[in-house]
């Protein structure tokens, strides 16, 4: 290699150092702003945000709060999402809405996007649509973590997801 190649390599390293400089100081940057987003009632489980929205809600207006935050209600997909909602829950000492129900086929819970579910964590003997009359289409969490199908008019927490 001639010499104008090796000024060349040397350029290269250089843009590189600086590059390198831009990304520490973004993912500095980025675990700060994480750190301050999920401060006090948001949890963090793979890619996803759990947030409690700290009001009280029919299940329309729930999904309401979280559609104008660019979210959706709370849709644990797995145990470790389940626990992440549920430690919301427990702080809070009250039931919150989930986003799935079965008001398209009664009996077929699924999310809001309606795909069946693929992780479910009913109470023993739930869903069992028992309202008085009035059927049970959505789904509250207990502080426990298990799951109990509720009618949709019921006042519950949001907790939203992002
Ligand atoms: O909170 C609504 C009630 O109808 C609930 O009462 C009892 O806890 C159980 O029968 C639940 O299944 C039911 O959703
Ligand atoms: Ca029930």
């Amino acid at each position: 290699k001639g010499e104008s190649g090796l000024t060349e390599v040397k350029a290269v390293r250089q843009q590189v150092a600086v590059l390198e400089g831009h990304l520490r100081r973004l993912q500095n940057a980025f675990s700060q702003y994480k750190k301050a987003v999920l401060f006090p009632d948001g949890l963090a489980v793979g890619e996803k945000i759990f947030k409690m929205a700290g009001v009280v809600k029919s299940y329309s207006d729930a999904q309401q709060v979280c559609r104008e935050a660019r979210g959706q209600l709370a849709s644990p997909h797995s145990a470790a999402e389940n626990e992440a909602v549920t430690q919301l829950v427990r702080a809070q000492n009250k039931q919150a809405y989930l986003s799935m129900s079965d008001i398209s086929t009664e009996g077929r819970f699924t999310y809001p996007t309606g795909e069946s579910l693929v992780y479910s964590n009913w109470a023993s003997g739930e869903p069992n649509n028992n309202n008085d009359g009035q059927p049970e289409n959505c789904v509250e969490i207990y502080p426990e973590g298990k799951w109990n199908d509720v009618s949709c008019s019921k006042k519950l927490l949001v907790i939203c997801e992002f």
